[in-house]
C-alpha cells in the first residue's frame, strides 16, 4: 500500500461562535487537511489545526518537507513513517512540526482502516461502542453575566449533555465563584461541571484560589498554571481535592510522562493534532493507563471520538460549542451524539469526509493572514 501522492488544502475561518477565554480572544481557526493516495487507489484523509497562528508554516512543512519523505512508503508502516518524520523535524523542537506530522499520521491511520475495512475505534482496540460527551463553551467575554451563563447551562442540560465545561479566570476571584455557583445549581446532580483557566494563574494565585473551589465538587480544574510548571501543578494537586486536568499544551509523550511521574495530573487531555497524530496519542493514552489515569482528549471531536472508544481508559468526549467540523461547514454530517452519548460511525477509517469546496472557499493564504491577523492574546 505505497503512498503515491499527497494533496494539501488549508483554510482559515472564525469559530462558528465567538471564542474568548481568560488568556486569548480567538480570531481564526486554521485547519490543514491532507489526502494521501496509494498505488492501490485508496485515499486517506488527515487533518490538523492551529488556533490563530502557524497555519501557513504547518502547510509549508507538509508540502515542502513531509510529502517527499512519505511518498513511496507503505502506509501500513505507521511507526516507520512517524519515526522518519520525527527524526527529520526534531530540530524544530515541539510544536508546528508535531502539528504537521499529525495530518500525515491521521491520514495513514485512515488508510489502514480503509485497507482493513475496519472503523478506527476497532483498529485501536475497540474498548467500547459509545462514550459520554460533555459540552464545552469558550465564552468569557466581559459582557458575559452569571445570568446569561445560567441560561446557557439550562439549554445544555435540556439537550442531554453529560457534563459542561465553562471558562473562568476573571481578575476578581469572586466573579469566578459566582459563575461556578450559578452553573453548578443549574446542572442535574451527577453531571460534572468542569472549569478551564487556560493557564491564567500564577503558582501563588493557584494555591490561593483553587482549593477554595473544592466546595463546588467540580469534575476537574483545567490548565490552572503555565504548561511548563510540572512542580507547580504537583504542589497544587496536593493542596486541593478537585481533580487536575491538562495536556492541550503538551506535544510529546515524554512531557506527559514527566507530569504523570511527578503526580501532577489527574485527567490527561492530549490533543491528537498537537502531539503528532494517532501514533503518539495512543502511546500517551497507554502510558496514562499505567498510572491509573483516564484520558479526555482536547477538542477535535471527530477524531477524539474513535480514539476514546478504542482505548480502555477513555473518560469523556469534549464537544466545543462552535468548533465542530460540521458547525464550521467543513463536513456534511454532524457526529452521532444523542442524549449525551457519542457513537463512532461504521465507516472504515475515521469516517471524516471533508467538503473540499468549503475548504477552498475559506482558503488560507498568506495575504489573508497578513491582512487580518492582529493578535487576540491578552
Ligand atoms: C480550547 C482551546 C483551543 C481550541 C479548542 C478548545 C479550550 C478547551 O481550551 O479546552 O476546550
Ligand atoms: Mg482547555
Amino acid at each position: 500500500m505505497k503512498i503515491d501522492s499527497v494533496r494539501v488544502a488549508a483554510c482559515r475561518l472564525p469559530p462558528a461562535s465567538p471564542w474568548e477565554d481568560a488568556t486569548n480572544k480567538v480570531q481564526g481557526l486554521e485547519l490543514i487537511f491532507v489526502e494521501l493516495t496509494t498505488s492501490s487507489g485508496l485515499t486517506g484523509v488527515g487533518l490538523t489545526y492551529t488556533v490563530d497562528v502557524g497555519g501557513t508554516a504547518i502547510r509549508a512543512l507538509i508540502e515542502d518537507y513531509l510529502t517527499p519523505l512519505v511518498i513511496g512508503m507503505d502506509a501500513r508502516d505507521y511507526e516507520r513513517i512517524w519515526t522518519r518524520m520525527h527524526r527529520q523535524t526534531r530540530r524544530l523542537g515541539l510544536g508546528a512540526n508535531r502539528m504537521a506530522m499529525a495530518a500525515i499520521d491521521v491520514a495513514v491511520w485512515d488508510l489502514i482502516g480503509k485497507h482493513r475495512g475496519e472503523p478506527l475505534h476497532r483498529l485501536l482496540g475497540g474498548a467500547r461502542d459509545a462514550i459520554p460527551a460533555y459540552v464545552s463553551e469558550i465564552n468569557l467575554s466581559d459582557a458575559d453575566t452569571p445570568d446569561a451563563l445560567a441560561a446557557r447551562v439550562d439549554d445544555y442540560a435540556a439537550q442531554g449533555w453529560r457534563g459542561v465545561k465553562i471558562k473562568i479566570g476573571r481578575d476578581d476571584p469572586r466573579e469566578d465563584e459566582a459563575r461556578i455557583a450559578r452553573a453548578r445549581e443549574r446542572l442535574p446532580a451527577g453531571a460534572p461541571l468542569f472549569v478551564d483557566l487556560n493557564q491564567k494563574w500564577s503558582a501563588a494565585e493557584a494555591l490561593a484560589r483553587a482549593p477554595r473551589l473544592d466546595r463546588f465538587d467540580l469534575g476537574w480544574i483545567e490548565e490552572p498554571l503555565a504548561c511548563h510548571d510540572v512542580a507547580g501543578h504537583a504542589a497544587l494537586r496536593r493542596a486541593m481535592s478537585t481533580p487536575l486536568a491538562l495536556g492541550e499544551s503538551l506535544y510529546a509523550a515524554e512531557q506527559f510522562r514527566d507530569y504523570l511521574a511527578a503526580g501532577a495530573v489527574d485527567v490527561v487531555q492530549a490533543d491528537v493534532a498537537f502531539v503528532g497524530g494517532i501514533t503518539e496519542w495512543l502511546k500517551i493514552a497507554h502510558l496514562a493507563q499505567t498510572f491509573g489515569r483516564k484520558v479526555a482528549p482536547h477538542y477535535m471531536a471527530e477524531l477524539s471520538l474513535p480514539l476514546l472508544c478504542g482505548v480502555a481508559n477513555g473518560l469523556m468526549l469534549e464537544s466545543v460549542v462552535g468548533g465542530s467540523l460540521h458547525e464550521l461547514g467543513l463536513v456534511a454530517e454532524p457526529l452521532d451524539i444523542r442524549d449525551g452519548l457519542a457513537r463512532p460511525g461504521p465507516r472504515p477509517g475515521h469516517g471524516i469526509v471533508p467538503d473540499w469546496r468549503a475548504i477552498e472557499a475559506a482558503a488560507l493564504t498568506p495575504e489573508k493572514v497578513r491582512g487580518s491577523f492582529s493578535g487576540g492574546s491578552k
